[in-house]
């Protein structure tokens, strides 16, 4: 039997809105970087590139484009009958990984200036983030299903915790040397990404990975992520540099 795993109206409704809601959030960030001069103006940009890149993620998932029909076997065992095969073919959204391969290089950008971290530990966190995509689409696409996928699975986890190491160790440390504000601003919106972006590989290994969340389910999950991680940051981050002379970056 070939079971189907595809979008419902649930979903496509939902990666609509999540599309017009990052369009808001491109104008409102543009905007609000209008209100200061060029040379304040790196972290704006950087955070209208990250939702301009979601929006038209979104508009490429919800019009059916980003996406690809992914097809595993799996292979039903018991002591009575002859072995039985289940197909499940789901939709995968590779328009995801496009954006995240993008866009979490600029999130980490934004952390990073204002931590004031140096150039060998930005490159090396970035390289780490970009690994973990990378290898988190071999994961969801490379395999077909066959158990290697948890393999690339597990090299993704390990450069993650590279990432998280640069940003909790090297980060803290240089936010401190900043001044009290930076410090307990980075500690505070760095934790906020810590957590928003684990459940992505929670999420994951539940919807992709097992196969045990509908694709809807599995929109939405990474819709509520999404909004949190990159409009809600971007607001919170902008507003709070705007407040924090010691936050501005000299290029
Ligand atoms: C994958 C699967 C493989 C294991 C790991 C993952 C991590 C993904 C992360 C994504 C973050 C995305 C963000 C998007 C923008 O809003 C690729 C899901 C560790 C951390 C922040």
């Amino acid at each position: 039997p070939i079971e189907h795993q595809f979008v419902g109206d649930e979903g496509k409704k939902t990666l609509w809105v999540v599309f017009v809601l990052m369009v808001i959030a491109s104008a409102a960030f543009a905007a609000l970087s209008w209100r200061v001069p060029v040379q304040r103006r790196l972290y704006h940009v950087i955070t209208t590139l990250i939702t301009i890149t979601a929006a038209i993620s979104y508009f490429a998932m919800a019009t059916g484009h980003g996406v690809s029909v992914n097809k595993i076997t799996i292979r039903h065992q018991n002591d009575h009958t002859p072995d039985t095969f289940t197909e499940v073919h789901r939709q995968v959204f590779w328009a995801r990984y496009v954006d995240w391969t993008l866009t979490t290089p600029l999130l980490l950008l934004d952390l990073s200036l204002l931590a004031g971290l140096n150039g060998a530990h930005i490159l090396m966190a970035i390289a780490a983030d970009v690994i973990m995509i990378l290898t988190g689409l071999f994961a969801a696409f490379g395999s077909e299903g066959t158990p290697q996928k948890w393999g690339w699975y597990t090299i993704a986890c390990i450069a993650y915790l590279v990432v998280i190491w640069h940003l909790a160790v090297n980060g803290r440390a240089q936010a401190q040397a900043k001044s009290q504000k930076v410090a307990s601003f980075f500690l505070a919106i760095a934790g906020f990404t810590l957590v928003i972006w684990t459940a992505y590989p929670i999420v994951w290994g539940i919807a992709d990975g097992s196969r045990n969340l509908s694709v809807d389910g599995e929109i939405i999950a990474y819709a509520v992520l999404d909004v949190l991680a990159k409009p809600i940051f971007g607001i919170w981050l902008l507003l709070t540099h705007a407040n924090i002379p010691e936050t501005n970056i000299d290029l």
